[in-house]
Formats: structure tokens, sequence, C-alpha cells
């Protein structure tokens, strides 16, 4: 597979790069001097990328690359990459899906009781020399005793989260675009009425046009001074000045957040806030699952050019194609 030439559009893991550098012929994007001369000469041979949330896969890229035929996205996660463009013009678009859910679920409880106990604070206090010096860290306002979750996105990773919350004892209702058949928890077609119902809100949701700032003002105004949001999905899902404001004014009462709108930027209001717990994207973050994500990357672009198909396709670029 030696003539087929393979974009690398940033400098992802090791198991990546050697195997598509052992496979392929791998050009690197990040090495590039001049991103545009580099572009040009290469683009129009390159007939895979791999690709990750930091590069922006949009159809004036892909247009560069004429002979494109798969995109493979290290993350379940793809809305930096243009996948309603890249169906309808022949381009595949794969990501890492599975392989990543226990993982994800299993920090969204770690960052669920972070963030409800005040762990974080709590380890600050001792660190500090508090407990010796003022005493016992002060008994914390909120509990999971007798409480209620809304999951935002009751996908794979949301159904894992939600089975975890059921061993917590705790009651589950969901928001989504449509009522799942089989599904024991209550679901709400109305974002804002579910914020209103349940005490703790957790959003899975995959980022993109269709879910941008759906966590607004109205929807932290719903949850209400008792409420606590969690985000382990997508940062634009969340309108970030929004939330600062409801966290400032008290409209919620804290948040647990792994992922921000301008990673890895976190706004400085968000830093300065003790009561609430920030994680720096951390969800999928284990040797073990990483591993097995880029794994995925390079098993997908090596399916597709041994005539085998993608394995695991997005929805918008299904596989097989439909006819007509
Ligand atoms: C990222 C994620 O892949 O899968 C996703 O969508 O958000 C993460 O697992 C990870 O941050 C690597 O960039």
């Amino acid at each position: 597979m030696k003539t087929i030439e393979v974009l690398a559009t940033g400098t992802m893991m090791p198991l990546i790069m050697e195997q598509l550098e052992a496979t392929f012929t791998l050009h690197r994007l990040p090495a590039a001097q001049d991103r545009d001369a580099f572009m040009a000469a290469v683009g129009p041979r390159i007939r895979a990328v791999a690709t990750g949330g930091h590069a922006k896969m949009d159809d004036a890229f892909m247009r560069r690359l004429p002979k494109l035929e798969i995109v493979a996205n290290f993350g379940v996660g793809y809305d930096s990459v243009d996948a309603a463009w890249a169906g309808p013009n022949g381009i595949l678009v794969t990501n890492t899906p599975d392989v990543l859910t226990e993982e994800v679920a299993d920090t969204a409880l770690g960052l669920l009781l972070m963030t409800v106990r005040e762990l974080s604070a709590a380890e600050r206090w001792l660190r500090a020399g508090q407990w010796v010096g003022k005493g016992p860290f002060p008994l914390t306002a909120h509990t999971l005793r007798g409480r209620s979750v809304g999951i935002l996105a009751l996908g794979r990773i949301g159904k894992a989260i939600a089975k975890r919350c059921e061993a917590f004892g705790l009651t589950i209702a969901y928001h989504g675009r449509s009522e799942q058949k089989g599904v024991p928890y209550r679901y709400y077609a109305n974002l804002v009425e579910m914020a209103r119902d349940v005490d703790i809100l957790i959003s899975v949701a995959p980022g993109g046009p269709d879910t941008f700032h759906i966590i607004d003002a109205e929807v932290l105004r719903a949850l209400g001074p008792q409420g606590i949001l969690i985000n382990i999905g997508r940062g634009s899902v969340v309108d970030e000045p929004a939330l600062i404001r409801a966290l400032k004014d008290r409209t919620i009462a804290s948040a647990g957040l792994d992922v921000f709108e301008n990673e890895p930027k976190v706004p400085e209001e968000l830093l300065a806030m003790e009561h609430i717990v920030l994680l720096p994207h951390v969800g999928s973050g284990s040797q073990h699952t990483r591993r097995l994500m880029g794994q995925l990357v390079v098993d997908n672009i090596v399916s597709w050019f041994s005539g085998k198909g993608p394995i695991t396709p997005v929805a918008e670029t299904p596989w097989p194609r439909p006819k007509g």
C-alpha cells in the first residue's frame, strides 16, 4: 500500500503515526514550513486523511484534496469534520465509537461525584493544611441521595452513564431528538422542561450546528439555584458566557466541566471559581482507551484500502453507500 498517500493533519499518537508511516506514504501537515505550498504540492495525491479535534476539516480543506476517499477521525465526536459535505462528495468519514464508551462514562461519574461532593475543594483543603489549621472540611450543601439526573443525548455514552447512575440510586430522565423504544427512563421532548424537573443536567451531546448553545440562559434558569450542570460532551453545546453569569449569580449551584468552548483556553472567570470543577478534556484519556481509539483510526484506513470498506463510518457517510 506504499503507493497510497496519506495526510496526518497533526502530530497524532506514535501508534498511529508509526503504522501509517510503515504502511503508506505519510505526509505530515505540522512538518510543513509553508502550509499552502505543501497543500498545493501534495494535496492532489492524498487519498486518506488521519485527523482529530485539532484540525478543522471543512469543505475548503477537503476541496484541496481531489483524490480524497476517507477521513479517519480520532474521537467519537467529529464536529471538526464537515461530514455532511463529505458524504455527497464521495468521501467517507470514520470515527472511534464504542472503544471509549465505558471510559468516558466512568469519567462522567467521577466528575459528577467531584462536583456534587466538592471533592477537589476538599483535597485542596487538606493539602493547604486547613484540616489541621481550621478543622474538618465544611459539610457539602449537595448530595446524590434522593436526586434526579437528566441526560442530554442518550447515545452509547449517555446510556453507559445512565446505567452507572441507576447503580447510584438516581432517578433518570433524558432528552434527545426522539423518544427511544425500550428505554426505561422518562423522555422529555423539551430540554427546558427536563432541566426544570431534574436536579442535575448531564450533557453528553455532540458538537456541531444542531447543538450549538442549546444549554443557554433559559435552560440554566430552569435548572435552578440548586441545580448542577455536568458537561462531558462538547463545550460548544453550552453558552459559556451564560453559564458564567448563572454561576456568578447563583442561578445554578455548580458545574463540573470536562469540555470548553475554546479549549484548551478556559475563561478566567471559570478558573477563579472555587466551587466548580474543571477538567482538561480527559473523558477518554487513559492510555488503554486512547490506544484502542488510535488503532481504530489506522484500521479504518487499512480496511478501506484493502477493499473491505470502513469499519466505523459515521451516519452522514454510511457504508455500503445507499443506492441512487
Ligand atoms: C477526544 C473526544 O477524541 O472522542 C471524542 O469525541 O472528545 C475525546 O475522546 C480526545 O480529546 C482526543 O482529542
